[in-house]
């Protein structure tokens, strides 16, 4: 009797023992991603593929993803950018903030990178920059690196679940009753912009909450709205903000302003292309042309002694500036003028041409220019420009025309300002680098770029 009893005890146990196992595997196969997702303090140890890093108990931590309108180019996405850290900066140092990261949108098939054979999705920004220095301004990661932790807690292949994502839309009304004030307010999202589209081009991308804001402000106001938002308990946040460009400078070009932008020193592989060609071609070097910068962008110190290579780099904008900004933007030839001018002027027989200009355009400017080298970068081969890419390519025009010894640039082209600001960092005088061409080498007291100098603490 005893025994039977025992023995019934024993499979009563047994029997419940699996039970439990089965409804617990249950609970583990069907609901681990919604388990995990929720970050449950209870299920999660049992639920979550991996092991809850350490590193999460020390603090919540908020990862601010961002993008920026399809249709902007490079060079106005890293002016976004450095609104972006310099308001992750300020974050930073509010409570519940302290562990926040910044996470870069990858650059894939912009409108004007226009090589389609060759593979330009998803680039990670060290192919552009040298990540490690901006992180030395700030906490920001590449997009590789963010996925690389989020499986670290969700498991490996695990789709990313954004707990937010907020769509920033202009103000019909930005000045009502004539003031400007910073505040953002709910709408309903229109149907083009369904949670459902692939954010920051991943497909595997989704959101829990997707918001639609009237937005105006700088980027601290970002603060606000993740305040109204927060809920309580999370460890991780995710939020992506869309339409990132929205959000303004809080002060442009003040010191945080250059800080950041100091950071953005190109990546290495770039630099190098450009140096030889420097070299090769306009015998140009640092050590020359007194171009030499400390390593590290937080050692710089205020100087203008910086004398440049021996040639005028002229940036001439072409291809959408035709029709967009055809009242400002020159001819080819009033272009090939102006570069006469300056070239006889300064006593140089070189001129480094950055130009999206088709290779017509650049002949016929060199038929102007038939008394004078005009240079221009180009690949040496289809394998150095699958390296480099067409964002890449840019650069090294970019790093090209930052060492010249006089530039002039096009009026209203971010492109041209992002090498003022390199310029600037390297210290050149100013009237070497804040030149813009007329519309008419008749008119040389055209409207000019507006000049914003360089300021350190
Ligand atoms: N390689 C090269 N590309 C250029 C040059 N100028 C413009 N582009 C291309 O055209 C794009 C222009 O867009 P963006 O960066 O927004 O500058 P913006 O439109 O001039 O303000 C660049 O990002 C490049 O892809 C140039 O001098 N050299
Ligand atoms: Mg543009």
């Amino acid at each position: 009797m005893q025994f039977h009893s025992l023995t019934f005890i024993f499979v009563a146990q047994l029997f419940d023992a699996l039970v439990l196992q089965a409804v617990s595997h249950i609970v583990h196969t069907t609901h681990i991603r919604k388990i995990c997702e929720k970050r449950d303090i209870f299920f999660e140890p049992f639920s979550c593929p991996r092991e809850r890093p350490a590193e999460m108990d020390e603090g919540p931590i908020t990862y601010v993803l961002y993008d920026v309108n399809p249709g902007e180019g490079f060079n106005l996405r890293r002016d976004v950018y450095i609104r972006m850290a310099v308001f992750l900066q300020f974050l930073r140092k509010q409570p519940g903030y302290e562990r926040v990261q910044l996470v870069l949108p990858p650059w894939s098939n912009l409108v004007h990178w226009r090589s389609h054979n060759i593979e330009q999705t998803q680039l990670p920004w060290s192919h552009f920059f040298d990540l490690p220095s901006m992180k030395a301004y700030t906490s920001v990661i590449d997009m590789p690196e963010f996925l690389t932790k989020y499986e670290a807690v969700h498991g490996q292949g695990a789709d990313v679940v954004l707990d937010e994502v907020y769509k920033l839309k202009h103000f019909d009304n930005m000045f009502e009753n004539g003031v400007f004030v910073d505040k953002f307010e709910e709408h309903v999202c229109p149907k083009s912009d369904s949670g459902t589209l692939p954010f920051l081009g991943y497909p595997n991308f989704s959101a829990n909450e997707f918001t639609c804001l009237y937005f105006q402000g700088s980027a601290m106001l970002l603060h606000k709205l993740l305040e109204t938002y927060k809920r309580k308990g999370m460890a991780i946040r995710y939020v992506l903000v869309l339409n990132a460009e929205i959000a303004l400078h809080d002060l442009w070009g003040n010191v945080d302003y250059w800080e950041a932008r100091r950071s953005m020193r190109f990546a290495q592989d770039l630099v190098e292309v450009a140096d030889r060609f420097r070299w090769e071609y306009l015998g140009s070097s640092d050590e020359q042309d007194g171009t030499i910068l400390p390593a590290h962008w937080r050692d710089a110190i205020v100087r203008r002694q910086a004398k440049g290579g021996d040639y005028v780099c002229a940036h001439l904008r072409r291809a959408d500036f035709l029709y967009g900004r055809d009242k400002t933007t020159p001819t080819i030839q009033s272009a090939a003028l102006q570069i006469r001018a300056k070239l006889l002027d300064l006593g140089l027989k070189t001129v480094f041409i950055a130009s999206d200009c088709s290779r017509t355009e650049f002949y016929n400017l060199k038929n102007y220019l038939k008394r004078f080298r005009v240079v221009r970068f180009v690949p040496e081969s289809y394998e150095q420009r699958a390296m480099l890419k067409d964002g890449g390519i840019a650069i090294v025009d970019q790093i090209i025309c930052s060492h010249a010894h006089y530039f002039i640039g096009t009026y209203e082209s971010t492109f041209t300002y992002r090498i003022y600001e390199e310029r600037e960092i390297i210290g050149f005088p100013k009237d070497l680098t804040f030149n813009t061409f007329c519309k008419s080498e008749k008119e040389m007291n055209c409207e000019k770029n507006t000049v914003w100098p360089i300021v350190y603490h």
